[in-house]
C-alpha cells in the first residue's frame, strides 16, 4: 500500500479522500490555492503545499505545480477527486510518466471515454445498449446527413464528440433545421473543445438519468454496485440523487449492470467509473461514461456498504478487488441532497462568510462537507459546500430522515438551496418517485 498520497482537489472531496487515506494508514498531502488557505482539509492534512493564486487555471488546473508538489513531498500517488484534472488524460499520463500512480483509470481509457464517439463505439462493441444514432462521427455531405437523420427519425440531437455533461448539444425537430444545426454545433465544438467532430442520436423526449457505478481492478475483475437515479437536475447540475432508482424492475437493472461490468473487462478498465444511461419506456440507452469518482458516490456507499474511495486507492496500489459480484447487495434506500451556496430561487451564487453551521445527525444521516462556523466560501469555485446523505430501510424512511435532517441544518451568513430541497421533499410527484430529467425545470417554471 502507498505510504503517502497527494490529493489534487479541494472542498468536500479533498476531505473525503483524506478520510479514506487515514483509514488505510496513508499520509496525506494536500495542495491548495491562496483562496483555500483557511480550509479545514488543509489543516487536517499531514502536509500542505500552496500551488498558486485563487483562479483554478493557476492552481487546481496547473499540472506542473501539482506534479512538483508531489515530487517535493515524496508522495507516491495522486488522487484527482472530481472536476478539475480528474478526467484529463494528459494529466494522468504526466502523473504516470513522472513516476507516480494515478488513482484513476489508465490514460488511454480516459481518452477513449473523453471522446463521446469512441466511447459509444466501444460500448456498442461491448454489448452495452446505446441511443439509436449515427455510426460514429457525422460526414460533411448534406445528402448523407439528411439520410442519416431520416433513418433515425426526428427529433434528433447533434452532440459534440468532445462535449459531454450537457455541453455542445443541439436538438433538431425538422429537416429544414438540420444542416444549419449540424454546422453550428460543429463550429461551437471546434472552438470549445478543439474538436469539430459531431454525432447524431434520436432525441429522447422524457427520459430519466440512471447511472451504474462500477469498480475494476488490474487483474481483470470488474463489478457493478447498483444504480443511482440522478434525474433531479437543473441546467445539467444534479441536486438530488438516490439509490435504488424508484420503480425500475430489478431484472432490467441487473441485465444492464452485468453489461457494464463486462464492458469494463473488455476494455481493460481500471478503478471506479460510472456508466450514464437515459431510461425511457423500460429501455436503457448508454450516453456517456465518467472516469472519475462522482459527487454522488455516497448514495451507492450507503446502500452497498462498499467504500468506493478506499477501493479506488487499493486498486491503484495494485491490489485485487475485495468484493465479488455475489457479495454485492443493495440494502434499503439512500438519498443525497447537494447543498449549494446559492439563492434558492434565483440560483445566483452566494459566497461569503458562514456565521453559523449546525450539521444534522441521527440514525442514517451522513454529512460530507468541509465547511465550519466562520468559514469563508470563496467566490472562485463551484457553489457546492457539502452534501447531506441519508439511508433508510425504505424510500419513505429515507425521505423522512432527509426532511428531519434538513430541518435541523443551519447555515447562516450565506444563502443556500436548502429551502428548495425542503420544498421538493414534500412535493407529491417527487415523493411518488420516478420523475424525469425535465421535472425540476418544469417545477421551477410553475412555481414562478
Ligand atoms: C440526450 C437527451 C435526450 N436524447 N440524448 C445531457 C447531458 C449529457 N450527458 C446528455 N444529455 C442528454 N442527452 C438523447 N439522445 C437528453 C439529455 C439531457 C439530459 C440528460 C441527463 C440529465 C439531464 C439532462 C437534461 C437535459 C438533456
Amino acid at each position: 500500500m502507498f505510504k503517502k498520497i497527494l490529493i489534487a482537489n479541494r472542498g468536500e472531496i479533498a476531505l473525503r479522500v483524506q478520510r479514506a487515506c487515514r483509514e488505510l494508514g496513508i499520509q496525506t498531502v494536500v495542495v491548495y490555492s491562496e483562496a483555500d488557505r483557511e480550509a479545514k482539509y488543509v489543516r487536517l492534512a499531514d502536509e500542505a503545499v500552496c500551488i498558486g493564486p485563487a483562479p483554478s487555471a493557476q492552481s487546481y488546473l496547473h499540472m506542473p505545480a501539482i506534479i512538483s508538489a508531489a515530487e517535493v513531498t515524496d508522495a507516491e500517488a495522486i488522487h484527482p477527486g472530481y472536476g478539475f484534472l480528474s478526467e484529463n488524460a494528459d494529466f494522468a499520463e504526466r502523473v504516470e510518466k513522472s513516476g507516480f500512480a494515478f488513482i484513476g483509470p489508465r490514460p488511454d481509457s480516459i481518452r477513449l471515454m473523453g471522446d463521446k464517439v469512441s466511447a459509444k463505439q466501444a460500448m456498442i462493441r461491448s454489448g452495452v445498449p446505446c441511443v439509436p444514432g449515427s455510426e460514429g462521427e457525422l460526414p460533411d455531405d448534406p445528402r448523407e446527413l439528411t439520410r442519416i437523420a431520416r433513418a433515425i427519425g426526428y427529433p434528433v440531437i447533434i452532440k459534440a464528440a468532445g462535449g459531454g455533461g450537457g455541453r455542445g448539444m443541439r436538438v433538431v425537430h425538422t429537416e429544414a433545421a438540420l444542416l444549419n444545426a449540424v454546422a453550428m454545433t460543429r463550429n461551437e465544438a471546434g472552438a470549445a473543445f478543439g474538436n469539430p467532430a459531431v454525432y447524431m442520436e434520436k432525441f429522447l423526449l422524457n427520459p430519466r438519468h440512471i447511472e451504474i457505478q462500477v469498480l475494476a481492478d488490474t487483474f481483470g475483475n470488474a463489478i457493478w454496485l447498483g444504480e443511482r437515479d440522478c434525474s433531479m437536475q437543473r441546467r445539467h447540475q444534479k441536486i438530488i440523487e438516490e439509490a435504488p432508482a424508484p420503480g425500475i424492475p430489478r431484472r432490467l437493472i441487473e441485465r444492464i449492470g452485468t453489461r457494464c461490468a463486462d464492458a469494463c473487462k473488455k476494455i481493460g478498465y481500471r478503478g471506479a467509473g460510472t456508466f450514464e444511461f437515459l431510461y425511457e419506456d423500460g429501455e436503457f440507452y448508454f450516453i456517456e461514461m465518467n472516469t472519475r469518482v462522482q459527487v454522488e458516490h455516497p448514495v451507492t456507499e450507503l446502500v452497498t456498504g462498499v467504500d468506493i474511495v478506499v477501493e479506488q486507492i487499493r486498486i491503484a496500489a495494485g491490489e485485487k478487488l475485495q468484493y465479488r459480484q455475489r457479495g454485492i447487495q443493495m440494502n434499503g434506500h439512500a438519498i443525497e441532497c447537494r447543498i449549494n451556496a446559492e439563492d434558492p430561487y434565483k440560483f445566483t451564487p452566494s459566497p461569503g462568510r458562514i456565521t453559523m453551521w449546525h450539521p444534522p445527525g441521527g440514525p442514517g444521516v451522513r454529512v460530507d462537507s468541509h465547511i465550519y462556523t466562520n468559514y469563508f466560501v470563496p467566490p472562485n469555485y463551484d457553489s457546492m459546500i457539502g452534501k447531506v446523505i441519508v439511508h433508510g430501510a425504505t424510500r419513505e424512511q429515507a425521505l423522512a430522515r432527509m426532511r428531519i435532517a434538513l430541518s435541523e441544518t443551519v447555515v447562516d451568513g450565506i444563502l443556500t438551496n436548502i429551502p428548495l430541497h425542503r420544498e421538493l421533499l414534500v412535493d407529491s410527484r417527487f415523493v411518488e418517485g420516478g420523475t424525469s430529467i425535465h421535472y425540476l425545470e418544469e417545477y421551477l417554471a410553475a412555481r414562478r
